[in-house]
């Protein structure tokens, strides 16, 4: 893996034109790949945006590109599945956890009251744990993660020590998580996904691992959530780079 050239694919789609016009996001991936795994690649992000249960896209954009920095590989977070009946007790032990994390809890009530706005927002927020306020300045954009993967041998090896199905869409979350709470700024991660057949989300942070919650809304819901919960006096610029360019690949045994 190490020395080989990687490439960076992705993808997005959305309906009633491109996302910055104001159309609406249906699907979006981010792979790795060496140059010999492109086109199966191309072929499963394209997949992937055409039968998604947002809807129909009518824009779609997959490109890739060469990577040229050195590839850093970072260990899988642990993994707990926490049941919750109903969205309200699912979004309650969420704070529980983002608190055990070490955000103050009037922090994240105000993150919360904030859910509905960031929503409209379409990759992560940054959230700082001392003002309260939102500070990617990235408006409806937000910060897209991008660069990472989780080999599928790998991948499926690690789900079957844990006794999880290696289900694609967990794979690639594993893998954000992983990406983003390797960065000292991230305390914290609160996810769930914006598809209306998937209610499933979770809490993430280094020390606290990957913490699933099986109900974080309502189906039939389209608002997903993306937030992270930062230490904004850590230089930000420094952050949203590693978030964005720093490739990683999710392998076990590799880097804390
Ligand atoms: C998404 O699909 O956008 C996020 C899914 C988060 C939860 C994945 C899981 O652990 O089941
Ligand atoms: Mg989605």
């Amino acid at each position: 893996m190490k020395g080989e050239t990687y490439y960076s694919v992705r993808m997005r789609a959305s309906q009633n034109g491109r996302h910055e016009d104001g159309g609406k996001h249906i699907s979006g991936g981010e792979k790795l790949t060496p140059f010999d795994g492109l086109k199966h690649t191309v072929n499963a992000l394209l997949e992937k945006g055409l039968s998604h249960s947002r809807g129909k896209p009518d824009f779609m954009q997959i490109q890739f590109e060469r990577v040229n920095e050195p590839i850093r590989t970072i260990q899988p977070l642990l993994i707990e599945t926490n049941e919750a009946d109903s969205a309200e007790k699912g979004q309650e032990l969420a704070k529980e956890l983002i608190s055990q994390a070490g955000v103050p809890r009037d922090m994240i009530e105000k993150a919360f009251r904030e859910i509905a706005e960031y929503s409209r927002v379409r990759g992560a927020v940054l959230f700082d744990i001392h003002s309260g306020r939102r500070i990617d300045g990235r408006k409806d954009k937000g910060v897209r993660v991008s660069r990472m993967d989780w080999p599928e041998t790998g991948f499926e090896e690690w789900a079957a020590g844990c006794g999880m199905p290696p289900n694609p869409r967990m794979k690639e979350a594993l893998a954000v998580a992983a990406k983003v709470s390797g960065h000292p700024a991230v305390v914290a991660e609160l996810c769930w996904s914006d598809d209306p057949d998937y209610i499933t989300g979770y809490v993430a942070a280094g020390e606290l691992g990957y913490q699933r919650i099986t109900k974080m809304k309502e189906y039939g819901d389209e608002s997903g959530c993306r937030i992270f919960f930062v230490d904004g006096l850590i230089d930000m610029k420094n952050c949203i780079d590693y978030l964005e360019k720093q490739p990683v690949l999710i392998q076990s045994g590799g880097e804390g």
